[in-house]
């Protein structure tokens, strides 16, 4: 009996030491102007929540969302005050605007992105607009751990963030074998703008397998405690 709980604390420790070396959530690829995730497909991410008819049931997001064109007059005129500070700009000024519903975190807020019924987040990429030096997000991970990106950190620093309104680029994150349970967005001046929020979900086939696996694993262990006893 000691020999197999020694066996599986070890197996434990392995496991922990493995993951580890591959747990660090990394800016894996800034894509320029890709509001509306062409790209997403090659990272194998789905659109989860873009602020208009996408909504997916597995996330809630609190926080500021102007809504495009209510609250949203000529962006590249209008310099700057609340919340119209730097909207997410598609292609250059020659085809200027992201005319959909958007998030814009003010100066001094926060906005919050949570997965809901213990779903967990395993990659990430968001659709960043006019990108700020003060912006910054923090990753919360299933394990009580939090990665945080800060600045030009946020989306590789190439190019660098002036809050110019023609920069805007859909940033991608290899999260390793880390799982995030919610991203917080926040910004010390104005603003934060961003839409088109995506990730990698595991499918609820996925959980079923893996339930299924945990059970059998128990009952094996359960069967060897019972030889062994
Ligand atoms: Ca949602
Ligand atoms: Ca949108
Ligand atoms: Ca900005």
């Amino acid at each position: 009996m000691k020999k197999l709980v020694l066996a599986a604390v070890s197996a434990i420790a392995f496991a922990g030491v493995a993951s580890s070396a591959n747990a660090a959530i990394v800016v894996s690829a800034a894509v320029a102007d890709d509001l509306h995730g062409a790209t997403l497909a090659a990272h194998n991410q789905i659109m989860l929540d873009n602020f208009d008819d996408i909504d997916s049931p597995l996330t809630s997001y609190v926080g500021n969302i102007i809504e495009y064109p209510d609250e949203f007059q000529d962006p590249i005129s209008t310099s700057a005050p609340p919340p119209y500070s730097g909207g997410i700009i598609i292609g250059g000024a020659a085809n200027p605007v992201d005319n959909t519903n958007y998030a814009s975190v003010q100066g001094g807020t926060s906005a919050t992105y949570t997965l809901l019924g213990g779903a967990t987040l395993r990659g990430f990429s968001f659709y960043m607009g006019s990108p700020d030096t003060y912006n910054k997000v923090t990753f919360f991970h299933e394990d009580g751990g939090s990665t945080v990106f800060e600045g030009a950190d946020i989306w590789g620093g190439d190019p660098p963030g002036t809050g110019d309104r023609t920069q805007g680029f859909r940033v991608y994150y290899s999260f390793g074998t880390t799982k995030v349970t919610s991203i917080r967005f926040e910004s010390s001046a104005d603003a934060f703008e961003y839409d088109g929020l995506a990730g990698i979900v595991p499918e609820p086939a996925t959980w079923a397998l893996m339930i299924g696996g945990f059970g059998m694993a128990g009952a094996m262990i359960r069967r060897r405690k019972a030889a062994l006893a």
